[in-house]
């Protein structure tokens, strides 16, 4: 039998937790021969009631899941992590500015980067969900100087999944039929979801959509505002969606993307495609023998690299920010 996988959720109380952690112990995150152990961790207000969901999950009687632990100490959910799925963030509230809202959680992921870094298994691969994800999730990689850089990620997987989706729409195919989509850029409404290097049935798909009003005035504003129209329609933003995104980031991942693929993730930037180095930036990128690699070579024309640089500008402008405020 194998040692179990030690994962750790932060925010395992919300709503996102509770539709990630059925899935996580279903065995749905690493696959369906590795046993896993809980490890949630929670502000000491919601600690309660993550214990509670820890009570349906003993209820599961999931034969994969090794044990629950749950604290509201950072140092003790990461002692040890291989899996770190950084959910819980401090959400933007009414009147808040954006320098209050990095300045909230440059107070969550600085001392969780610190803690990952003193006690983490050496594997250690990070997905930060809470957002501002790009950002949370370059804080937490400052202060983690131990750990590779490239262990930590941020996720455009929902993107991905909700572009795929609107395209299979569109063009009446199914999801199967699209490849090496990409999100480039920032998890925000800067995003770009981009058509122009996918293929459908091995066509270029946007010249398969062959309508660049379309792709210009309805595919990109449709993805990049998705979050907000759940919002609107069903009182709660996303969650069950948001937590099969963190499931198929991490699966890819572990166990790697199909031949001729590729997905999309936020990674730290190594200079490509002109995203400064250091960055925390969604690229096109394939999963081979368990490290994520950007996608290289791929021709940019001009109306991508306007996208590309336009949603890159702005995580320069939160990192600088972020920096401002003595964050990293
Ligand atoms: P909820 O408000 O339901 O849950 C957040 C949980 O985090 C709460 O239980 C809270 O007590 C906990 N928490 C707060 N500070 C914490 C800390 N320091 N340590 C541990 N836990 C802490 O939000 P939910 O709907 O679950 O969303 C979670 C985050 O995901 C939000 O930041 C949200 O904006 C973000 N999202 C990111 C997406 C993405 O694609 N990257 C999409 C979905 C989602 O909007």
């Amino acid at each position: 039998t194998r040692t179990p996988v030690n994962v750790t959720v932060t925010g395992a109380a919300g709503q996102i937790g509770y539709a990630l952690l059925f899935r996580i112990a279903s065995g749905h995150l690493l696959g369906p021969d590795v046993p896993v152990r809980l490890r949630l961790l929670e502000i000491p207000q919601a600690v309660k009631a993550a214990e509670g969901t820890a009570m349906e999950l003993d209820d599961c009687a999931f034969p994969l899941l090794s044990g629950i632990d749950i604290t509201d100490d950072a140092k003790t959910a990461f002692d040890g992590v291989n899996i770190a799925l950084l959910v819980g963030a401090r959400p933007r509230t009414k009147g808040m500015e954006r320098g209050d809202l990095l300045e909230a959680n440059g107070g969550i992921f600085k001392p969780q980067g610190e803690a990952i870094n003193a006690g983490a298994a050496d594997d250690v691969r990070v997905l930060v969900v809470g957002n501002p994800a790009n950002t949370n999730a370059l804080i937490a990689q400052q202060h983690a100087p131990d750990v590779p850089a490239e262990r930590f990620t941020a996720m455009t997987r929902l993107d991905h999944n909700r572009a795929l989706s609107q395209l299979a729409k569109k063009l009446g195919v199914t999801v199967s039929d699209i490849k090496k989509l990409t999100i480039w850029g920032n998890h925000s409404a800067t995003q770009y979801p981009d058509l122009f290097h996918a293929e459908v049935n091995g066509q270029v798909a946007a010249q398969a959509v062959n309508d660049q009003d379309w792709l210009e005035n309805t595919f990109i504003p449709t993805v990049a505002k998705r979050g907000a129209a759940i919002i609107e329609a069903r009182g709660a933003s996303s969650a069950a969606s948001a937590a099969n995104a963190a499931i198929d980031h991490v699966y890819s991942w572990v166990n790697g993307t199909p031949e001729g693929d590729w997905t999309s993730a936020a990674v730290v930037s190594d200079g490509s495609y002109g995203v400064p180095e250091g960055l925390i930036s969604s690229f096109p990128v394939v999963a081979k023998d368990g490290r994520y690699e950007i996608v290289q070579g791929l021709e940019i024309d001009d109306f991508s690299r306007a996208r590309i640089d336009a949603s890159v500008a702005e995580l320069v402008e939160e990192r600088d920010a972020v920096k401002a405020l003595g964050l990293i």
